[in-house]
């Protein structure tokens, strides 16, 4: 039994995600685990929310709530979310975690003591009435490039021109628009990358089987102009982890906390201890997944992320591991994805453009939504989602393909035998075809879900299901039971064989149909088709079932126009 240790991308706290977010990260990263859990291997699967950092003090602001609660509150909603789509998270953690503050200042404690910190001076704009410096964003005034009343002290919306806040005409601040502002020194932390660069760089060497998207991206990072750079990892705002040398002060930083892509990625492992504490677990537990010197070296670890993410996880965090001079778990392999567009446009949170999370799961059920994103992945380049490709899909393979052929073999059995498996009759070459062509295609499948192949596992699943709905139009039990029933009852019996089989390869797609198609076909057997012969005898002649309702509904003309016009402008 292998040992899997799986993370996505942990989501901003700040409002729902939409379906590009979804597909782009948690969602992949849950159908590896589901497959990995299904081949029988020992499964981590960790995600969180990411809470710290500007926009989730924004936000809490907008939402006139104190950040603490206001993140407190949108976990919840974000965890209800998941568990509505079925990503089958083992913990969903919270970064503003007390195991992620006791880690994150470990870190940097570690990382002082190992002289990769330096402390930089700074000028930053300080705001008297506010009480507190202001980050870039946090300022606004007018654009010296367009005349916009609105521009942010890091860019204008409307030109999209870069800024300096003291670019700005007329700067004031966001929090409370006082202008009653200055310039003042402050002190900043700097992780020094640079000095981690030949280490780094060997490290990325060492990963020959990442694809070169991934590798390319790190590579730039580490020699592009005067190669890798130092990063600020402090900021000055209220909310966050603040700045400790392990357990001691670190003078100077006081009211200072860390920036927030410095303790995100820790999170990961925090999220471990997270879990250990809700289920009762000793420290060894969540060790065993993270320290290569407690057990870790024999698990294979796996990130889940979109491409804006990679330079982050190739160099930052790997920086923070390897500096720390300790033996901590690092990744051994990073699947990364494209965007997936919307209707001719792109999704946008904060335009509130697309279909969001809890909008989708108003109007159709998870399984319908995790086909279409799956089988749509952006993984080679960006995708698009349009309500006619989406009608398109859902219709044909989950509707004409999959569903049709559970309710085609199953009310036949129970019009022409009875709702119980058909003892007679014995398999024939037919028979014998169809578990040569499933053998071959599910070892194909094996392959592309083991690389994380999203589309290419979605089309070999396709094409299994197809392969059941064209052997049972080629032998036709219908007309075979009129001459020769025991043949028939043959034919059914392994249709009705198939449809355990296709639950269970179809459990990391579809979580919700499989365990509808297991519940009707009265198993709990989901033993994985190692042997596919084995397998499509599992469920005996005499053994009970049930019709089950409709799997997937038809999406009519009307409906696909009606929601393609409900979510064509912003969401309020
Ligand atoms: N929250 C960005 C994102 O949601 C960021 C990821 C952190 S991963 C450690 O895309
Ligand atoms: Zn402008």
């Amino acid at each position: 039994m292998a040992r899997i240790l799986i993370t996505s991308a942990i989501p901003y706290i700040n409002g729902i995600k939409h379906l590009g977010n979804l597909v782009g990260s948690q969602l992949p990263a849950d159908l590896y685990a589901r497959y990995q859990r299904g081949r029988g291997n020992e499964v981590m699967f960790l995600c969180a929310t990411d809470e710290h950092g500007t926009p989730a003090e924004l936000a809490a602001a907008k939402a006139g709530k104190p950040v603490a609660e206001y993140c407190a509150e949108m976990h919840g909603v974000q965890a209800d979310i998941a568990n509505r789509f079925g990503l089958s998270f083992d913990h969903f953690g919270r970064s503003s975690s007390p195991q992620n503050h006791h880690l994150t200042q470990h870190f940097a404690g570690k990382l002082a003591d190992n002289g990769l910190i330096r402390e930089v001076s700074e000028k930053q704009v300080y705001s008297n009435a506010d009480g507190r410096f202001l980050p870039d964003r946090y300022i606004e005034g007018t654009c010296p490039n367009c005349g916009y009343d609105k521009a942010r002290g890091d860019q204008c919306e409307n030109c999209t021109k870069q800024l300096d806040p003291t670019d700005l005409i007329d700067p004031r601040s966001a929090v409370s628009g006082s202008t009653d502002l200055e310039v003042r020194e402050t002190k900043h932390l700097y992780l020094r990358q640079s000095a981690l660069k030949d280490e780094l760089d060997k490290w990325i060497d060492s990963k020959t089987d990442w694809p070169v998207l991934t590798t390319s991206i790190a590579k730039k990072w580490l020699h592009d102009g005067d190669g890798l750079q130092d990063r600020g990892i402090t900021r000055d705002l209220d909310w966050g982890i603040p700045v400790k040398k392990g357990d001691a002060d670190w003078p100077g930083m006081e009211g200072k906390v860390f920036y927030v892509w410095f303790d995100a990625p820790i999170e990961y492992i925090a999220c471990a201890g997270e879990w250990a504490e809700a289920n009762g677990k000793s420290d060894a537990d969540w060790e065993r997944w993270w320290r290569t010197d407690k057990g870790a070296d024999d698990v294979r670890y796996v990130q889940f992320m979109g491409k804006d993410n990679v330079p982050f996880h190739t160099l930052s965090f790997p920086a923070t591991l390897l500096g720390s001079g300790e033996p901590w778990k690092m990744v051994d392999h990073l699947k990364s994805f494209n965007y997936l567009n919307y209707d001719g446009g792109q999704f946008s949170t904060s335009q509130g453009r697309g279909v969001f999370m809890d909008q989708a799961l108003e109007i159709l059920p998870a399984d319908y939504w995790r086909w279409w994103l799956l089988s749509h992945a952006p993984e080679s380049s960006d995708s698009e989602f349009t309500w006619k490709n989406f009608q398109a899909s859902v219709n044909k393979d989950l509707a004409d393909v999959l569903g049709n052929f559970v309710s085609r073999i199953t009310k036949f059995c129970r019009s022409k035998f009875s709702e119980a498996v058909p003892a007679e009759g014995a398999f024939g070459p037919e028979e014998e075809a169809l578990i040569a062509d499933l053998t071959t295609r599910i070892r194909a499948y094996e392959t592309h879900m083991e690389n994380m192949e999203v589309r290419k596992s979605a089309q070999e699943l396709r094409a299994i299901w197809a392969a059941g709905n064209e052997y049972l139009q080629h032998v036709a039990p219908w007309t075979t039971f009129k001459t020769d029933p025991e043949r028939a009852a043959a034919q059914v019996r392994l249709g009705l064989n198939l449809i355990r089989l296709y639950a269970v390869l179809s459990a990391p797609f579809i979580p919700d149909t499989s365990a509808r198609m297991l519940s009707a076909m009265n198993t709990l057997d989901t033993s994985w088709p190692d042997d596919v012969a084995a397998a499509l005898s599992a469920l005996p002649g005499g053994h009970e079932f049930t019709v089950p309702e409709v799997l997937f509904a038809k999406i009519t003309d009307e409906q696909r126009e009606d929601w393609q016009a409900r979510f064509s402008g912003t969401r309020a």
